[in-house]
């Protein structure tokens, strides 16, 4: 009898993942995969972010729901190329189903690529999509205990947003304590706080952006160069 383990699938997994990042960094594309619980804020983010940006760069977006094409129809607008993603039940996206999308992607015409995952803290942080970097949403209703009791996400992600700061003076999330636990559980993040809803902390989010795509865009081209 052959036992498959949890393990080897994930190790396949990741394997798909690579072929994806090689695909996308000799393009040049900053690729990031948002994740966070369902609710937390995801499209309404990007809905802002890419509303702000798309004059100025072209957008990419996987979207990954369970069912519907509702969050694709949200930021249809704002983007250059969409594809819906409905994984049918499955709590994450692969990175089988993000080589699929990027087959209908018009690459070279593209500069950043976002992966909206499916709303669930945990199973996506398992699952290598090709990425440059995770970032986590965590929302302010969800309580500040969410990162020690959930940590493999914000172990992984290279910027955590509080998403609804809004909402903060009518809940009893503990920002300080929350920003320290944070710390301890991955130093480099980078912890931004804020409101998709009020544009509060938006600015700090749209400049690690830029920042971030304008590095992966140099880095390509010196490669090209060497
Ligand atoms: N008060 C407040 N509400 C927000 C904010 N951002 C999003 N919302 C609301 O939160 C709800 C969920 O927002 P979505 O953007 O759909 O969340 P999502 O993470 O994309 O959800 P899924 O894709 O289903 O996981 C909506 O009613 C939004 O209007 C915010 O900054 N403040
Ligand atoms: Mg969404």
């Amino acid at each position: 009898m052959k036992v498959i383990l949890a393990r080897d699938l994930l190790g396949v997994n990741t394997v798909k993942g690579e072929n994806n990042r090689e695909i996308l960094e000799k393009k040049g594309l900053l690729t990031l995969n948002i994740i966070s619980s369902p609710g937390a804020g995801k499209t309404t983010l990007l809905e802002v972010t890419m509303k702000s940006l798309k004059n100025k760069y072209n957008f990419g977006v996987i979207e990954g729901d369970l069912y519907t094409s509702r969050d694709a129809l949200r930021l249809e607008e704002h983007s250059h190329a969409i594809v819906q993603i409905n994984t049918c039940g499955m709590c994450h996206l692969n990175a089988d189903m993000v080589a699929r999308a990027l087959k209908d992607m018009p690459l070279d015409s593209l500069d950043v690529i976002i992966i909206e995952n499916v709303g669930n803290l945990v199973c996506p942080a398992a699952f290598y999509l090709g990425e440059t970097f995770k970032v986590a949403v965590l929302s302010v209703p969800e309580g500040s205990d969410k990162p020690a009791k959930y940590p493999e996400l914000f172990k992984e992600a290279r910027a955590v947003i509080i998403n609804k700061s809004d909402l903060l003076p009518y809940t009893d999330f503990d920002l300080p304590g929350c920003v320290k636990e944070l710390r301890q559980i991955n130093p480099r993040a980078e912890i931004l706080v804020v409101s998709a809803r009020t544009g509060e902390g938006m600015d700090q989010w749209i400049g690690w952006l830029e920042v971030n795509v304008q590095q992966i865009k140099q880095l390509s081209t010196k490669e090209c160069l060497q």
